[in-house]
């Protein structure tokens, strides 16, 4: 008899210890993880060089292949990769980003948008709940550097700038 008593207690404080499922919040910034991938080109972010006239986020940092560009008189694209996971359902998932020159953004392989004019001065905002899941993501955005005859690196430098912040259940 004391035997099952002794259970009952066991099983009450194992009940009563486990780990409950919370509900948090994560923030998903551009910083020196992501990957960064070109035609022939495969390495990790870095902070890069940062223009007066470009806005900030809090939290993230504008991030290029290089300090300064290396082809500010050519146009060049590079992608730059991140993988997240997210521990819970989502129930919100708000983007926040800038880049020098244009970007396009892919999450979880569902096109999310496209920029033709330019968002470095100030950023743009976009509602990704409806592609954010439950365990592993994967956020792909290309940017584009527009070409600048005659630029250098700090009159045409290149950036993104990336804040994605989901709360989950
Ligand atoms: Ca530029």
């Amino acid at each position: 008899m004391n035997q099952i008593w002794a259970l009952l207690a066991l099983f009450a404080l194992l009940h009563s210890s486990a780990v409950p499922v919370s509900a948090g919040s994560v923030d998903i910034v551009s910083d020196e993880s992501w990957t960064v991938e070109g035609s022939r080109y495969i390495g990790k972010s870095v902070g890069t060089w940062v223009h007066s006239a470009w806005t900030s986020i809090p939290g993230a940092k504008w991030i290029w292949k290089s300090t300064l560009i290396e082809n500010p008189g050519g146009e060049e694209s590079y992608m730059f990769v991140k993988e997240f996971d997210i521990f819970g359902f989502p129930t919100s998932s708000l983007l926040t980003v800038a880049a020098d020159n244009n970007f396009a953004i892919i999450l979880n392989g569902n096109f999310v948008a496209a920029t033709q004019d330019g968002s470095f001065g100030r950023a743009k905002t976009f509602d990704l709940l409806s592609k954010t899941i439950q365990g592993r993501n994967v956020v792909q955005v290309i940017v584009t550097n527009y070409a600048q005859g005659g630029g250098n690196s700090y009159s045409n430098p290149a950036g993104l700038l990336f804040k994605l912040t989901v709360n989950f259940n």
